[in-house]
C-alpha cells in the first residue's frame, strides 16, 4: 500500500496557544529523528516506504520519548521507595496505542505539522494500527482506563496480565450469522512492546505435596510439581497525560523450559521434538470468552495461576532482589494488589505458599500479611458469572494451593462458628468450598475472605452485593465493603475520540478540564448562549460525517447523518436486552406496514448495533442473526427505508467505539434493573453529549442523578419491582396476550417476516419462543414503557434547541465519571498510595 499524498497547505495549530505542550522539541528536530528512523528501520528512504513502514517508523520515533520518561519514572520510584499498586487482571482492552501516546506526550501537533510538510496523510497512517484486543468487554476496558489514570495521577503502578497470542475474535457476519475469525494482532509484531527475557519466571503445575518434619519437630510441606513452564514478560508503556510519569502493563507469555529436542528432531520426529514447546505455549495462546463454562476449563485455571504466580514473583524480585531474610511484615506497606474480578484470586494461596514454603513464615503470620495486601473488585451480580473451580481439577493442577485453601477456609469457618453460634446454613453459604451441585472452590468467597476491601462498581451494585450475593459477608464485616463507581478516561474517550468537542470545550473553559473534569460544570454557563449551542450542534454534525466515512470505507454501509442516531453497542447478553431494542424496531415496522403510522410521522432514525456474542452462547448468536435479518428487511422496505435504517457494525471494538460514540444522539442502556453491575459505555456516551434512554440500573442511576430527570429518558421497572415480580411469579405470556402491539410484533417475527433471503424461521422462533416461555430478563414486562419513552424521545428530538441544551447538560454534569476520580477513590479508600511527581494536582 502506497502513502496517499495530501495537498500541501499551511499548518494551523489551533491548540498551540491555549494548551501548552509538555514536550520540549521543535518540529524540525522531530522531523530529523523521524527521517533517520525511517532508514534505520526499513533501510529505505521515505519516498519508497509503504504506509505500514511509515506507521511503524512513526511509532518507533514516538516510543523513544516515552521510553525516556519511563526511565525517569523508574529512577524516581526507586529513589522514593514508593508504595506500588499492582493491578492484577486477566484482561486489558488497550485500544490503539499511537493516537493515545501522541496525545499523552504532546507530540500530536508536531507530527501533524511534520507530516503535512512531508506530504504524508496523517489520518491514513493512524488507521494502520491493529488494536490489542486482550479483553472481552467492560472489565478489560476499565483496567485500561485505570492504568491511564494511575499514570496521569503519577501513582507508581504495574498492571499485570496475559499476552494472549490471539485476543478477542474478529467478528464477521455470514448470512447474518456471527462467524469468529482468529485475531492475529501479533502477525506483524507489535512496535509498542518491550520484552524482557532476563526477567522470566518459572511457573510449576501438578505433582504432589510431601509432608516433612524438621529437626525441631515442625511440620512443613514440600510441593513436588510435575512440570514447569517459563513466563516471559513483555511491557507496554502507559504514559500519563502531560506528565513525566509512565507506568507499565506487564503481560506474560508462556514458553517452554526445554529447548527443542534435537535428538527426536534429527530422527525425523518433528512433532515430538517440539511437543513441550507447543504444550507450554498453549497456556497463553487464546483469550477465553466470558461465558465459557465447560471447554478449556483446565487451561483457563492454568492461565490464571500462570500470570498471577509470575506477577507475584516479579514483585518479590523488585522489592527484595536477592535479600536472604527480608522483613516481609512490611509487604502491605510496599504493595497493594487489586484483584480485578475473581480471575486472579489464585494469587491469594500463591502468596501464602511463597510466604510459608519459600520464606518459612508460619501460617498465622503469612495470613496476617496476605490479608492486608489484597483487595477485590466484584464486577457482576449474576450468580452464573461467579467463578467456581472443580475441587478435583484444582487439586490436580495446584495440590499445594488446594491444601492452603482448605486451611484458610478451616480457620475462617472456625471463627464464624464461634461468631454465629454454629449456624450451619450461614457457614455453608460463606464457605470457600461448595458441596453441591459439585464440590467446588468459590473464588468470590476466597477473595472476600482474603481482602482488606471489597468493592462494587456502582452505588446500586455495591448495595445489591451487600444485600444479596455477598450478604452474609457484608453483615459480619461491614467495614470491608466500599463502593467505587467506575470511570472512563477523558483522554481516550474525549480528547482522542472526539477532538472537535474537546477543542470546543477547551476554547470555552480552558484546557484544565482534561485533568480535572469537574471543571466541565463551567459549561453550564453557556446554556443560553446560542452561538455556543450552534457550535455544539456543529460538533455533532462533524462527528456524524466522520462516522459516515468510517462506515462507508470500512464496511460499505450507508448512513444518513441527518437522522437521530440511536446506538446500542456492548457485548451481546440477554440481560442487556438487545431484544427490547429489536422489538421497538419491529413495532415501528409493523405500524408502518399496517398503515397505523404515516411515513411522514416517523422520526428519521438510524439504529446502530455493535455486539459480539461469546462463541458458545447460542441464544446470543440467535439474537445476532435476528438483528441482522430485521436490519436487512427494514433497509430494503421501500418508503420506510427513507426514514428508518438499522446498521449492525461488525467487530465492535475500542477502535470502532471512537467513531461511533461521538456521533451518537441516543445511548441505549436498557438492561433489566439489578443486572448490569455498572456499565461504562453509558458514561462515554453521556460525556460525548448523547442522551441516555435507560433503566434504573448500574451507573445509570448516578448518571440520572447528576444530569437531572429532564435530561435522561428513564423507563422500566426498578430493582425492587423486578424482585417483587419474580417473587410473585413472572408470566411473560400474560404480557403477550394483553398487549396487541407486542403480540403482533412477536407474531411477525415468529412467522418469518424477517427471514430475509434465507430460511431462518427457526432463528426467529428461537428468540420469540424464549421470550414467551422464559424471558429471564423480563423484556416483555418493560416493553410498553420502552415504546412510550421512545415516543417521548421523538417529540423531544424534534425540538432541536432544547435537545442541544440537554446534550450540554450531559457533558457538563458527567465530569464525575472520569477514571481519575475513580482512581483517587481507590487511593483514598483502598490503596493508600501516593503520587511520586508531586505536581500531579496542578
Ligand atoms: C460473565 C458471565 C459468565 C457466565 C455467563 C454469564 C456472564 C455474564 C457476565 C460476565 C462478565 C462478568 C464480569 C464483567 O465483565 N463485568 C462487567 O464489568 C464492567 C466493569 O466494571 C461493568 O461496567 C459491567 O456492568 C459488568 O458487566
Amino acid at each position: 500500500m502506497k502513502v496517499e499524498m495530501t495537498n500541501s497547505k499551511e499548518i494551523v495549530n489551533p491548540k498551540q496557544d491555549i494548551e501548552p505542550d509538555l514536550i520540549d522539541i521543535t518540529p524540525d528536530e522531530f522531523k530529523k529523528t523521524f527521517l533517520d528512523e525511517v532508514t534505520d528501520t526499513s533501510a529505505r528512504l521515505l519516498g519508497s516506504a509503504d504506509c505500514d513502514e511509515i506507521y511503524y517508523t512513526l511509532c518507533r520515533t514516538v516510543r523513544k520519548y516515552i521510553a525516556k520518561r519511563r526511565a525517569k519514572t523508574v529512577r524516581e520510584i526507586k529513589s522514593k521507595n514508593s508504595k506500588l499498586v499492582a493491578y492484577l487482571s486477566a484482561e486489558y482492552l488497550l485500544g490503539p496505542q499511537l493516537t493515545n501516546n501522541l496525545l499523552s506526550t504532546g507530540l500530536e501537533y508536531i507530527v501533524r505539522q511534520v507530516f503535512e510538510d512531508l506530504d504524508i496523510n496523517y489520518e491514513k497512517i493512524i488507521s494502520e494500527e491493529v488494536e490489542p484486543g486482550l479483553g472481552n468487554g467492560g472489565l478489560g476496558r476499565l483496567a485500561a482506563c485505570y492504568i491511564d489514570s494511575l499514570s496521569t495521577l503519577s501513582i507508581p503502578a504495574i498492571a499485570y496480565g496475559i499476552r494472549y497470542e490471539y485476543g478477542i475474535f474478529k467478528q464477521i457476519f455470514e448470512n447474518g450469522y456471527q462467524v469468529e475469525k482468529p485475531d492475529t494482532w501479533l502477525r506483524n509484531g507489535n512496535v509498542w512492546e518491550f520484552t524482557h527475557p532476563q526477567h522470566d519466571q518459572i511457573i510449576s503445575f501438578g505433582g504432589r505435596v510431601l509432608e516433612k518434619k524438621s529437626t525441631t519437630g515442625k511440620t512443613y510441606y514440600s510441593w513436588i510439581p510435575d512440570y514447569s513452564v517459563r513466563a516471559v514478560p513483555t511491557d507496554y508503556l502507559s504514559p500519563g497525560y502531560r506528565t513525566e510519569h509512565v507506568n507499565i502493563i506487564r503481560l506474560w507469555s508462556a514458553r517452554s523450559t526445554n529447548e527443542l529436542d534435537l535428538g527426536s528432531f534429527n530422527k525425523g520426529f518433528f512433532h515430538e521434538a517440539s511437543e513441550s514447546q507447543v504444550k507450554a505455549e498453549n497456556i497463553t495462546k487464546v483469550l477465553y470468552p466470558e461465558d465459557t463454562t465447560e471447554q478449556g476449563k483446565e487451561l483457563r485455571l492454568k492461565q490464571q495461576y500462570f500470570f498471577t504466580s509470575a506477577s507475584l514473583k516479579d514483585l518479590f524480585r523488585r522489592l527484595y532482589g536477592d535479600e536472604v531474610d527480608p522483613d516481609l511484615s512490611t509487604l502491605p506497606e510496599k504493595v497493594s494488589f487489586q484483584l480485578n474480578d475473581t480471575h486472579p484470586v489464585v494469587a491469594v494461596p500463591e502468596l501464602m505458599r511463597i510466604l510459608i514454603d519459600v520464606y518459612d513464615l508460619d501460617f498465622d503470620k503469612a495470613w496476617e500479611i496476605t490479608s492486608q495486601c489484597f483487595n477485590y473488585t466484584c464486577h457482576t451480580l449474576l450468580p452464573e458469572a461467579l467463578e467456581v473451580w472443580d475441587v478435583e481439577l484444582f487439586e490436580r493442577l495446584l495440590p499445594r494451593h488446594m491444601q492452603l485453601i482448605y486451611q484458610i477456609n478451616k480457620r475462617f469457618l472456625n471463627k464464624m462458628s464461634e461468631a454465629t453460634n454454629h449456624n450451619i446454613l450461614l457457614m455453608a453459604d460463606m464457605s470457600v468450598i461448595q458441596e453441591a451441585p459439585f464440590r467446588g472452590v468459590r473464588m468470590a468467597n476466597l477473595a472476600t475472605i482474603a481482602s482488606k476491601k471489597v468493592n462494587g462498581v456502582a452505588e446500586l451494585h455495591t448495595e445489591l452485593l451487600k444485600s444479596s450475593v455477598l450478604k452474609n459477608f457484608a453483615d459480619f464485616f461491614p467495614e470491608k465493603f466500599v463502593n467505587v463507581t467506575n470511570g472512563i478516561t477523558p483522554r481516550r474517550f474525549m480528547k482522542v475520540a472526539n477532538s472537535s468537542l474537546s477543542d470546543l470545550i477547551t476554547e470555552t473553559i480552558g484546557h484544565g478540564w482534561v485533568k480535572d473534569t469537574k471543571k466541565l460544570t463551567e459549561l453550564k454557563n453557556y446554556i443560553d448562549d446560542s452561538s455556543f449551542l450552534e457550535k455544539l450542534d456543529q460538533v455533532k454534525q462533524d462527528n456524524k460525517l466522520r462516522f459516515k466515512s468510517f462506515l462507508h470505507y470500512g464496511y460499505q454501509m450507508t448512513y444518513n447523518p441527518e437522522t437521530l442516531t440511536d446506538v446500542m453497542v456492548k457485548r451481546l447478553h440477554e440481560y442487556k436486552r438487545q431484544t427490547l431494542k429489536l422489538l421497538h424496531i419491529v413495532t415501528i415496522y409493523n405500524d408502518y406496514i399496517t398503515g397505523n403510522i404515516k411515513l411522514e410521522d416517523i422520526t428519521p432514525r438510524t439504529v446502530i448495533f455493535g455486539a459480539k456474542a461469546a462463541p458458545g452462547y447460542s441464544q446470543a448468536k440467535e439474537i445476532i442473526k435476528l438483528i441482522n435479518d430485521v436490519a436487512a428487511k427494514i433497509n430494503s422496505t421501500p418508503g420506510l427505508n427513507e426514514r428508518l435504517n438499522v446498521l449492525f457494525v461488525p467487530n465492535y471494538n475500542v477502535t470502532a467505539s471512537e467513531y461511533i460514540i461521538p456521533a451518537s444522539d441516543l445511548s441505549e442502556q436498557i438492561s433489566l434493573a439489578g443486572k448490569e453491575a455498572s456499565g461504562t459505555g453509558n458514561m462515554k456516551f453521556a460525556l460525548n453529549g448523547a442522551l441516555t434512554v435507560g433503566t434504573l440500573d448500574g451507573a445509570n442511576v448516578e448518571i440520572r442523578n447528576l444530569v437531572g430527570d429532564d435530561n435522561f429518558f428513564l423507563f422500566g421497572m426498578t430493582e425492587p419491582e423486578v424482585h417483587k415480580l419474580s417473587e410473585k411469579g413472572y408470566k411473560p405470556y400474560d404480557y403477550y396476550e394483553s398487549n396487541p402491539k407486542l403480540k403482533s410484533s412477536l407474531d411477525l417475527i415468529a412467522k418469518g417476516e424477517f427471514s430475509y433471503k434465507t430460511d431462518t424461521v427457526f432463528s426467529s422462533n428461537a428468540v420469540v419462543l424464549d421470550l414467551l416461555a422464559n424471558d429471564r430478563f423480563m423484556v416483555l414486562a418493560d416493553y410498553q414503557a420502552y415504546i412510550d419513552i421512545q415516543h417521548r424521545i421523538e417529540k423531544e428530538y424534534a425540538n432541536k434547541k432544547s435537545w442541544t441544551k440537554k446534550t450540554l447538560m450531559n457533558i457538563a454534569s458527567c465530569g464525575f465519571f472520569s477514571s481519575d476520580r475513580a482512581v483517587k477513590e481507590y487511593i483514598d479508600k483502598i490503596w493508600q498510595a501516593a503520587p511520586i511527581f508531586p505536581d500531579w494536582d496542578t
